[in-house]
């Protein structure tokens, strides 16, 4: 095939020149048998199924028990987002800064150039036009990627918006992300294609944030390939944001209506595996009569200043990619339901009556099933059924309690932003910092205590400011210096709180119930965004005490609660000694700010006693 055979591909209705001639240059470069510009159409989508079924990628689901969903089963060396493999290249090293990997882009793009040469060959490549936000919106960014993994062409149509309206709205425009992506297993002629081909050995994850551009080579796996979601919504977009002014930020959108009927939005930074689906989707403890959550995003929001001086939100995405172990009925009802139907799960198991089944599912473990891995299963065989790590990917639209304003190219005016962590000590359940400058030196020393033998030790704690470690496409201090300006710029902006759900007691049992429950927290932190709520200026911010917060419907006591929200002045000394390992690790760009609010945050925590317990009593700030 030659190259004017390879520009055969594009189709007629495309446009732009550089869009054009982007794609007959990779075409060049990876040299597919054949080319295939996706309409994003449902008889595509349901082409390509049938296709991936045949290919033996996909296992079609009981029509009855799970109509429209397929399983698939990854290689074992293709299970998760690598952050050893992704690359920040900037132009120059400071400007990653040192939690991001670097290379120089053009020795970066020498290396990958010659790992693109011939990638495609015996394979089709794909181009799916995507459009992150609405499509056409202002907000929106369009992002096209050349992909050689059908597999991630049908995930792609289920997260963000795809199709031929995508080339219409660019019309002409050179303004799009080209994002590259090959599994990184070309096929000799006449040799069979497996299941999952990806590269077992060699993977790259590449940004070149001032062209805007993504390379990803070597995985067909989630993050690493649907280039849409971390690379673009949030790697490159935290570039675009830092220099036009907005924020692409890993954050969950909600919306808390209050029984009179009253809307208040809340975007919330949780790191990965600390339950932010579940919050995304939360049902509130019955006794709180009057009280509903809806969805607007369960994983990535764009914040951008409104005209009315407030900052709005977006969810770049159309789908899910939820974590499936640990989610059942009790835990997120309103995502499995989600999932009933239309869905791609990978990496869980296969149950003999042609269902899905993961640890942690409700109900009985089936006597019999095939796990990740595709062998027979049964229980206390002592291997997981499903992987840690195994996803279900499905449209937002089917979320019972998605948000009406969910796809309003205006966003949803945020009043509240909330950071989590995961700490058995140290962090107390909820506290709300004194101000913007406060709450942004809270989410810069955002830890979270591992769980995943994927970290090293568990139970460490892994500094991970604003969620954002593995997704800031620049250097960590000067995204801080961007949260502080941003803070400057909004005139209302929302107001800051702190969570902990996973505080421990000495014997190790967790002291919150959490799911539902947080509705409790959640319902003080609206209120007193809304200026409502009463509060007690304790060591680290505004804090509830016992009778701030709603209990109807849960036993627990005051002493309970003191133990969830003392602030012990030791272990917060510690806390920040820890903190300015980070700081000096990022000294070269760091904002002062941050270094006068330590300071202010030591000199509070001198002043109270040494285990400062609320009060009994509540009292206005
Ligand atoms: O392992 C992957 O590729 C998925 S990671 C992921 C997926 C959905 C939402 N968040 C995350 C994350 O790591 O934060
Ligand atoms: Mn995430």
């Amino acid at each position: 095939m030659n190259t004017m055979d390879r520009s055969v591909g594009i189709p007629a209705h495309v446009k732009s020149a550089k869009l054009r001639n982007w794609v007959t240059e990779m075409a060049e470069l990876c040299k597919p048998d054949s080319i295939h510009w996706c309409d994003g159409s449902q008889a595509e989508y349901d082409r390509m199924c049938d296709q991936l079924v045949k290919a033996g990628t996909f296992k079609k689901l009981n029509e009855k028990k799970r109509p429209g969903c397929f399983l698939a089963l990854s290689d074992p060396s293709d299970v998760a987002r690598v952050e050893d493999r992704t690359y920040i290249c900037s132009n120059n090293k400071e400007n990653a800064g040192p939690t991001n990997n670097w290379v120089e882009p053009k020795e970066m793009k020498a290396t990958l150039g010659k790992l693109f040469d011939g990638c495609m060959r015996g394979r089709t490549m794909y181009v799916i036009p995507f459009s992150m936000g609405p499509i056409g919106s202002p907000i929106s960014y369009t992002g096209y990627e050349i992909t050689d993994s059908l597999y991630v062409c049908v995930n792609m149509k289920l997260m963000t918006r795809t199709g031929r309206a995508v080339d219409d709205a660019l019309g002409t425009s050179d303004v799009f992300v080209p994002c590259l992506h090959s599994v990184g297993a070309p096929l000799a002629p006449g040799q069979k294609d497996v299941a999952w081909p990806c590269n077992p050995t060699v993977k790259y994850i590449v940004h070149f944030p001032e062209e805007r551009l993504i390379w990803s080579y070597g995985s067909g796996y989630g993050g690493n390939a649907l280039l849409g979601k971390k690379c673009l919504a949030l790697r490159i977009a935290s570039v675009i944001g830092r220099d036009e002014g907005w924020m692409a930020e890993h954050m969950l959108i909600l919306g808390v209506t209050d029984p009179q009927g009253h809307k208040t939005y809340v975007a919330a930074a949780f790191p990965s595996a600390c339950g932010k689906t579940n919050f995304a989707m939360l049902i509130p403890p019955k006794e709180m009569e009057g009280w509903k959550v809806t969805t607007v995003g369960d994983d990535i929001a764009w914040l951008k200043p409104g005209d009315d001086g407030r900052l709005y939100a977006i969810n770049p995405e159309a789908g899910y990619f939820g974590v499936a172990p640990g989610t059942n009925y009790k835990s997120n009802p309103n995502a499995m339901i989600t999932a009933e139907k239309n869905t791609i799960f990978t990496n869980v198991a296969l149950t003999d009556d042609g269902d899905i089944w993961w640890e942690g599912m409700d109900g009985e473990a089936p006597k019999h099933a095939i796990d990740w891995q595709g062998n027979d299963w049964t229980p206390g065989c002592g291997r997981k059924a499903a992987h840690p790590n195994s996803r279900f990917t499905c449209p937002a639209g089917q979320n019972p309690v998605i948000d009406p304003e969910w796809e309003n190219p205006k966003g949803v005016p945020i009043s509240a932003i909330v950071f989590g962590g995961r700490r058995s000590t140290t962090a107390p359940l909820v506290y709300q910092p004194l101000s913007w400058a406060f709450g942004v030196y809270a989410g810069a020393t955002m830890g979270s205590e591992t769980t995943a033998a994927a970290f090293g030790n568990v139970g460490v704690v892994r500094r991970d400011p604003m969620a954002m470690l593995p997704f800031t496409g620049y250097h960590m201090a000067s995204y801080w210096d961007h949260w502080l300006t941003m803070g400057r710029k909004v005139a209302q902006p929302p107001r800051i709180f702190c969570v902990n759900w996973f505080r421990k007691d000495k014997d190790g049992n967790f002291l919150w119930p959490g799911f539902g429950d947080n509705m409790r927290v959640l319902r003080w932190i609206v209120e007193r965004a809304n200026g409502g709520a009463r509060a007690l200026e304790g060591p680290l911010g505004y804090m509830p005490t016992y009778d701030c917060l709603d209990w109807r419907g849960l036993k627990f006591s005051r002493e309970q609660f003191h133990e969830l929200m003392d602030v012990n002045r030791s272990e917060w000394m510690k806390e920040i000694l820890d903190h300015d390992e980070l700081f000096i690790k990022l000294w070269d760009k760091l904002p002062k700010e941050i270094l006068s609010v330590r300071e202010l945050l030591l000199s509070s925590l001198w002043r109270s006693a040494e285990k400062w317990e609320l009060p009994d009593y509540a009292q206005n700030s």
